[in-house]
């Protein structure tokens, strides 16, 4: 079967690299669509010179928007799906075969690039928010998500138009994720090689990650409230506006929301513990996505409390951390309180 699809990649002030990452890309799918985000280098020349189709967004508006125009133009173009990549060169085109041949097998399914198996590769604090965040992402996407953070992926069209994508910056892959396995969608995953070559980033390591982390808060809050009152019914979006996105509509409504959903998280997970023992006498196998897993509520409770822990153990061990002295306690409390929910055969069957 031959690929009908594009590559597109978001980017901003990305002029020291874009050019060779669309030439790479060339080598293997003709057709190259580049956002340049408002840059204020020459992103955009430096793209188009290379070959690709250049969409200018006049006011930087981030990646999340960047990502919705360039599917708003593959939709247009009427390519059956999109592969997503960065411009700073952390992605690499050899790898583009893997997607395609993984879509050919699973074209329904969303293919999502994993760095997991380079541990060694990705500096120690990303992967330990990243195993956190693939803790709680894949329990919104009821199932495995190998590397949630990985912006190298494979998008079938006719999934992105069922979807209502309400979310900014780097929200919006994690948002897609999380409604699209809610929806039923299989999320696999083929692997990738983890490049990190000191080209600066754009990602902010706590303003973004709290705002990914609030909104998963949000997002989980919606969903397990709707599980606890329905039977058998582990998939919560259906497409289009979903009940979380009626906050979206109006930002500080969000924010008030978002900030909400955060403080109260601890003791509503109790609340959803007591539900998920109690109420299913009444309702058959509410939290179904949950009773499908290796765990009960009470893991997810437990670990949802250790995350203040973590933070206060982070703080410490980067406080004494020296060149000499390294602690690693952090590792060994994720390891030991974010563990795998999934039965084996599951996560295999996700890999392509
Ligand atoms: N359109 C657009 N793209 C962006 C923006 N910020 C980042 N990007 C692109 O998103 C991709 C990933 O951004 P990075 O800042 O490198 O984030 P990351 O790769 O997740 O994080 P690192 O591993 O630290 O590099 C890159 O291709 C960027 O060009 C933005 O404001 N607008
Ligand atoms: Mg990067």
């Amino acid at each position: 079967m031959s690929y009908k699809g594009c590559v597109t990649i978001p980017a901003y002030n990305a002029s020291a690299t874009i050019g060779e990452v669309v030439k790479g890309v060339q080598a293997h799918i003709p057709k190259v669509i580049v956002a340049d985000d408002g840059s204020t280098d020459n992103t955009g020349i430096v793209a188009y010179e290379a070959g690709s189709e250049v969409i200018r967004i006049e006011k930087n508006k981030g990646k999340g928007n960047a990502l919705k125009v360039l599917f708003w133009r593959a939709f247009e173009e009427g390519y059956d799906a999109v592969i997503t990549m960065d411009a700073d060169g952390q992605h690499d085109p050899q790898d583009i075969q893997r997607f395609i041949d993984a879509h050919a097998l699973h074209p329904d399914s969303i293919i999502v690039g994993s760095r997991m198996h380079e541990k060694e590769k990705i500096p120690r604090a990303r992967y330990n928010s990243m195993h956190i965040a693939r803790f709680y992402i894949s329990l919104a996407a009821n199932q495995f998500v190998e590397d949630t953070q990985c912006g190298f992926r494979l998008y079938p069209v006719s999934l992105l138009k069922k979807m209502l994508l309400m979310t900014e910056k780097y929200v919006t892959e994690t948002e897609v994720l999380m409604k699209a396995g809610d929806m039923g969608v299989r999320i696999r995953f083929v692997k990738i090689r983890a490049i990190y070559n000191g080209i600066g980033s754009h990602f902010r390591p706590i303003a973004d990650v709290t705002h990914i982390t609030a909104y998963v808060i949000s997002y989980l809050y919606i969903k397990w409230f709707i599980e606890g009152f329905t039977s058998d019914a582990p998939n919560t979006y259906s497409g289009g506006r979903y009940l979380r996105d009626l906050v979206n509509k109006n930002r500080t409504c969000d924010v008030f929301f978002q900030g909400f959903t955060a403080l109260t998280a601890l003791p509503v997970t109790v609340f959803f513990l007591l539900e998920y023992l109690f109420l299913r006498r009444v309702i058959g196998n509410n939290f179904a996505s949950v009773r499908r897993l290796n765990c009960g509520f009470a893991k997810i409770t437990h670990a949802t409390h250790m995350l203040p822990v973590i933070l206060i153990v982070a703080i410490t061990e980067k406080f004494f951390t020296t060149q000499c002295f390294r602690l690693e306690l952090v590792d060994k409390f994720i390891r030991k309180f974010y563990p795998f929910l999934w039965s084996k055969g599951e996560t295999e069957n996700h890999s392509t």
